[in-house]
């Protein structure tokens, strides 16, 4: 196979793209088509300031490297959840986005939770309701509300999260399933600021996992290769595997669903394109996020801190 560009040795083939690439042009190729989408979608300019969410694996790595390369104002932020199940998963995660960060001389914010809350996340699941058998409804609570924090503190314009096109389109397939009309009407390439809450953006979210991996390999990126171990078994990732089974009978189906999607989104298919909405909400009394509950939000009620 030859690289399309310079009829070099490919060294990656997109067969849903019909493309084949060498080491070289495929590096190229990913911040270009990157900077596209960020261009299309409208998630951020050159001017702003950006903060990326990074988990130590290869797509918040990959996302960013290349925005560095791309010249935006990056900023990485890593949430030490305290997830250890005898692999030392946050530790080894946490060391690896440092080590990114200081190769590059990048800006790392570090939330260390058990150290500013005195909990660990496998702690908070045992001790609430929330998450009996798995932690994972408790750290997207924690982790949504301190990337807001953040954001919110520091000043950045929009908090960027390495979804790729498997997330997508594996959360868009079980939106489906439920049909549930506000999570599809809130999925996309960009949900805009409301009130209390930063922008989002996901830049990678038209690149497929095998795309990605082979982004973070060919440009030597260390990451943790083990997914969180409590992603073990997930919905999620049943999901994932039956896109990709249908992939590989129909090579360019996963991608076209998602875009299928925004496009029927765009042509209004889901009434209103309504934004992300505050409205009706209260105001936590601690951290002054939006909450629908009177005085604390669930965040601050779960840390036990404040009234
Ligand atoms: S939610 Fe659950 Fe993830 Fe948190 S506990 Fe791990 S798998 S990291 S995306
Ligand atoms: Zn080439
Ligand atoms: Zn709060």
């Amino acid at each position: 196979m030859k690289c399309r560009k310079c009829g070099g040795k490919a060294a990656f083939n997109m067969r849903q793209h019909k493309l084949a690439l060498c080491k070289e042009h495929y590096l190229e190729w990913i911040p270009a088509q990157t900077e596209r989408f960020i261009e299309k979608y409208r998630m951020f300019t050159h001017d702003e300031k950006i903060l990326v969410a990074v988990s130590g694996g290869k797509d918040s790595l990959s996302l960013w490297d290349i925005l560095w390369k791309l010249g935006y104002h990056a900023d990485g932020l890593y949430l030490a959840l305290g997830i250890d199940e005898g692999i030392g998963y946050s530790d080894e995660s946490r060391r690896l986005c440092e080590e990114f960060a200081s190769k590059r001389g990048l800006t790392l914010h570090v939330v260390d939770v058990l150290g500013d809350y005195g909990h660990t996340i496998p702690d908070l699941a045992r001790s609430t309701h929330r998450g009996k058998d798995k932690p994972c409804s408790v750290c997207g609570l924690v982790k949504r509300h301190e990337m807001n924090r953040i954001a919110r503190d520091f000043g950045y314009d929009v908090l960027a999260t390495g979804h790729n096109l498997d997330d997508e389109a594996a959360v868009l397939f079980g939106n489906t399933l439920r049909w549930d009309g506000e999570y599809l009407l809130r999925q996309g390439p960009v949900l805009p600021a409301a009130p209390g809450l930063a922008r989002k953006a996901k830049p990678l979210c038209r690149f497929c996992e095998r795309e990605m991996a082979a982004y973070a390999l060919l440009s030597g990126i260390e990451y943790i290769y083990d997914e969180c171990p409590f992603a073990v078994g997930s919905t999620s990732i049943y999901y994932k595997e039956l896109l990709n089974d249908l992939e590989h009978e129909r090579p360019g189906a996963k991608l076209s669903f998602y875009l299928s999607f925004l496009e029927a989104k765009k042509k209004g298919l889901f009434a209103e394109q309504r934004e992300e909405t505050t409205a009706g909400l209260n105001v936590c009394q601690q951290c002054g996020q939006p909450t629908s509950a009177l005085d604390l939000c669930s965040f601050c009620r779960m840390m036990g801190v404040g009234v």
